[in-house]
């Protein structure tokens, strides 16, 4: 990947007592994501008291490792204690506990963050903003508030909005695009669009398009890559209904193949990250019931084909 000119493979990473883990990490990526550790209500549970112990364990297992570091994130609307999200704040107070926390984050974290994702999630399905504490008390220019205020603070990490279906969902990516060139117009920087792909290999209750064939992916990704952005995968894994079969773990691999040959093949496609590393611990499982399988090891921490799929896409 990296030879292609492209920059990254990555893992959404939680630090816990699994031996194998950072085993893994080490032999088979280059960059890792904080699963949950940079969030707000991990980092600022009440008003200005900062709470960055877990966090900053994040940050050293980066640089020790000598990973990416992609920061997870800084302006959305879930994961957001009641003190922001029903705080009553006016627009011109919620701007300023917006900054107080973006440069608290981003300054400790200068130098470490390779990216941020500074905007998660803002969209409706049908591309319209998501109603939430930001867009009601802001509007729609929350978003490039938010990334100006993470250049104020770090003049070169690459700044990201980040959102899931994307991938298939034209209204959505339409929405994307729109925020693209909302940012543009006033003046602020972006980097790039992080592509969660949160998919299915197979049809499921929750996904009934199963997963998108590799034509769509790339068309996807060019929507915004073509207004001069790049795009990378944020959080990719591919679920299907539990329990999984030899036949259901070869549909899977041949769907992340698809996924890793649509990167290689859009120029402006920097990378991609799994969304964790065992099936064990995925987060499918707890919010799609009947659903799961998703990543590229089993709950033993073996190999699934899908990871065989995955580095043949990567080699093409
Ligand atoms: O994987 C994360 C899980 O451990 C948390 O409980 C959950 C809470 O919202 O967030 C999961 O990660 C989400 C990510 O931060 C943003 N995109 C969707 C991911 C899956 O829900």
């Amino acid at each position: 990947m990296q030879k292609r000119g492209r920059s990254f493979i990555g893992a959404a990473v939680t630090l816990r007592d699994e031996p194998r883990e950072p085993e893994i990490i080490h032999q088979d990526f280059n960059s890792m994501t904080p699963e949950n550790a940079m969030k707000w209500e991990s980092t600022e549970p009440s008003r200005n008291n900062f709470t960055l112990t877990d966090a900053d364990r994040y940050a050293e297992f980066a640089k020790k490792n000598h990973l990416q570091l992609h920061c997870h994130t800084l302006v959305w609307h879930s994961q957001l204690p009641l003190w922001v999200s029903e705080g009553g704040f006016d627009n011109k107070t919620l701007i300023g506990v917006m900054e107080n926390h973006i440069k608290k984050l981003v300054t400790r974290y200068r130098g470490v963050c390779t990216r941020w994702d500074v905007v998660n999630e803002a969209l409706n399905e049908d591309g319209t903003y998501r109603k939430s504490v930001w867009y009601d008390t802001i509007g729609e220019s929350f978003i490039p508030i938010a990334f100006s205020l993470v250049r104020k603070y770090d003049k070169k990490v690459q700044l990201f909005y980040n959102d899931y279906n994307l991938e298939y969902n034209n209204e959505k990516t339409a929405g994307a695009k729109r925020i693209v060139k909302l940012i543009k117009s006033h003046g602020v920087e972006i980097d790039g669009v992080g592509y969660q792909a949160h998919l299915a290999s197979e049809a499921t209750p929750t996904a009934p398009g199963a997963a998108p064939d590799q034509k769509t992916l790339e068309a996807a990704f060019h929507a915004t890559a073509d207004e001069g952005v790049n795009v990378i995968y944020t959080e990719i894994d591919l679920r299907m209904n539990t329990p999984a079969t030899a036949d259901k773990l070869k549909v899977q691999a041949a769907a992340y193949e698809r996924v890793a040959k649509s990167c290689l093949a859009v120029k402006r496609c920097m990378g991609m990250t799994v969304w964790g590393i065992s099936d064990k611990y995925s987060w499918i499982p707890g919010v799609f019931t009947g659903e799961g399988a998703a990543l590229l090891w089993d709950e033993n921490y073996n190999k699934k084909p899908a990871y065989a799929g995955f580095l043949k896409g990567i080699r093409g």
